[in-house]
């Protein structure tokens, strides 16, 4: 065995990206062990009974059954970064940490729901399942739902290339994974409207770590035809 880290996820989930980027911005060589959660697996179920990926397995706690194993990107991401602790991925003054971790709630919840459940489902997870995709939801979600919301992050963005400080930060991990999911289903951030948003979705995608998840997923994603 290669490594302790063992990640069980499939390509193509925020959240899994969201770790998978956590570990190669820390240097942390992990293996991916594919898992579907719809509907997750008998086995998958007993070590996570909210049936969501990604749980992580750190093999040098434990290799059967739940032992060794952590659920939720979140509790991975603040596991490694307590296990891992350089580069620092979370803001060691009180209220720097506060606010990234409201960041990420906020990503995981508000943004996830528009992008993941609004936009990514109805039409890339429905092609890839065979079924007719729901341009009207994805449209409707992005020109009326997300605009709040990107409003909100062009102001807390303003001129900074990280949310928190002069460095990179689960805040801006967090984010820029959902926004992955809104290029998937031909989703754009209008440049126009939204410079400062855009220009640093943008940077952060080009980061090393992101580029990487980015490159194999695409074979999975192929570019989408705009949303609008
Ligand atoms: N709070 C969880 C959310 C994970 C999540 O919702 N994962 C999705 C895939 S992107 C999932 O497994 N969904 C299964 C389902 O909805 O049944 C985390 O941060 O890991």
């Amino acid at each position: 065995m290669a490594t302790d880290l063992l990640l069980y996820g499939a390509k193509g989930s925020p959240f899994v990206r969201k770790v998978e980027v956590l570990l190669a911005e820390k240097g942390l060589a992990f293996e991916i062990e594919a898992v579907m959660p719809f509907p997750a697996p008998e086995w998958f179920v007993a070590i996570n009974p909210a049936k969501r990926i990604p749980v992580l397995r750190d093999r040098s706690v434990g290799t059967e059954g739940a032992a060794g194993t952590i659920p939720d990107s979140s509790a991975i991401c603040a596991y490694l970064e307590r296990k891992h602790p350089s580069p620092v991925l979370y803001p060691h003054d009180a209220y720097g940490y506060g606010r990234a971790i409201w960041y990420e709630e906020y990503a995981d919840s508000e943004l996830a729901q528009r992008i993941g459940l609004g936009i990514f489902r109805p039409t890339v997870l429905n092609r890839l399942f065979g079924r007719e995709p729901d341009l009207e939801t994805a449209r409707k979600t992005l020109t009326e739902a997300l605009p709040p919301q990107f409003d909100y992050l062009e102001g807390e963005v303003g001129e900074r290339d990280f949310l928190l400080g002069q460095a990179l930060s689960i805040a801006d991990i967090s984010i820029a994974s959902q926004f992955v999911n809104l290029e998937y289903a031909g989703g754009r951030i209008d440049a126009q409207r939204w410079p400062r948003l855009s220009a640093y979705i943008a940077k952060l995608h080009a980061r090393p770590s992101f580029a990487a998840c980015i490159a194999t997923e695409r074979k999975i994603f192929p570019p989408a035809e705009p949303l609008v």
